[in-house]
């Protein structure tokens, strides 16, 4: 199996992201551990098969695609998606998807806590009984100026804050993913704040763009993006799009998320899209449409300003964009 080792600082810059450059400067801080940045992937598309069984989903795909969230451009392919993934649970390169394979995704229980009704827990597979799914097609921009556009089947998350009952006090809801450095090398890392965290207003939350993804390209989510649930909020930046989602807590306290926990001068919580906003160390103004040659300018709001600028009005003392 050819592993390609290399030291960081030999990466070259097309391979080193703006975040990965960050933490491999943190690496070195922390006593240089070596990189392994283009390992073996898979082309295909992973069968649905949840280890040796069949994935207990798979019959809920494809869904009914819903017309009203169209795209300005053509939907990625698939074999591109599946081999650039940001998850760093898994490793800091876009090279992940055959370590992500050992992710176990059933059973699979997402908590329910915080300032609800009544805290729950509910299996993955009990909840998609509780939900009617769709198919969307989204773009997504990634705080490192690449995009995507993916066919996302899911849920509006407005219809999970629905089943969790918030009380009237709750204002955010805090997203956690997995935590298990068994089958996350990337864990293993004790210099970040694991587990992965983002959150949301509640308003954001049940803003219909808000969609909690189980599916992608007509079945089940593959594991590298994120599997058996995660997040679509296509008018931010992509790391608010938390992957492999377990606990939905609501409070009335801002989560501090991981990428604010780790340089909150860079990341903040907003982290709305803003092509006149460049990051502190580049542009924002256009970005790298992965699969072409292309690229293209940013839009406001990555686009979707109709249905979501409403929600920062009379905020202009908040860091909106980044
Ligand atoms: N748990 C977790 N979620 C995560 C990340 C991560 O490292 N861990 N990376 C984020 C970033 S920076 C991006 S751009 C998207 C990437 O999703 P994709 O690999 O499906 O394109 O996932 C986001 N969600
Ligand atoms: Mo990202």
């Amino acid at each position: 199996m050819p592993v390609i080792r290399r030291r960081p600082w030999a990466l070259p810059n097309s391979a080193a992201t703006p975040e990965a450059v960050f933490l491999d400067r943190r690496r070195l801080l922390a006593g240089g551990a070596v990189l392994a940045a283009g390992a073996f992937l898979p082309t295909a598309a992973p069968a649905q098969r949840i280890g040796d069984v069949p994935d207990p989903s798979a019959g809920l795909y494809p869904a009914r695609r819903n017309p009203a969230y169209a795209l300005d451009r053509p939907v990625t392919d698939e074999a591109v998606n599946l081999n650039y993934n940001n998850f760093y649970e898994f490793g800091p390169s876009k090279s992940i998807a055959r370590a992500a394979q050992a992710l176990k995704t059933r059973p699979w229980t997402v908590a329910i806590d915080g300032m609800v009704e009544a805290p729950f827990e509910i299996g993955i597979d009990d909840l998609l009984k509780r939900v009617t799914l769709e198919e969307r097609l989204y773009r997504h921009r990634c705080v490192e100026a690449w995009s995507m556009a993916i066919p996302w089947t899911g849920f509006p998350m407005a219809a999970l804050v629905a089943l969790a009952k918030p009380l009237g006090s709750a204002k955010y809801v805090r997203m956690e993913t997995f935590k298990d450095p068994t089958v996350a090398p990337g864990q293993r890392q004790v210099w970040y704040p694991w587990p992965y965290v983002e959150g949301l207003t509640i308003a954001e939350a049940t803003n219909e763009l808000a969609f909690l993804v189980t599916g992608a390209y007509g079945k089940p989510v593959a594991k590298q993006m994120g599997a058996p649930l995660r997040l679509a909020v296509p008018w931010k930046y992509g790391f608010k799009s938390i992957k492999s989602i377990v606990r939905f807590t609501f409070t009335d306290q801002r989560p501090r998320s991981y990428w604010e926990a780790l340089q909150a001068s860079e990341y903040g919580f907003w982290a709305n899209v803003n092509p006149q906003v460049p990051h502190p160390r580049w542009s924002q103004a256009s970005e790298r449409v992965l699969g072409t040659d292309e690229r293209r300018p940013t839009l406001l709001f990555n686009g979707y300003g109709d249905q979501v600028a409403h929600l920062y009005q009379g905020l202009d003392g908040e860091r909106l964009w980044a």
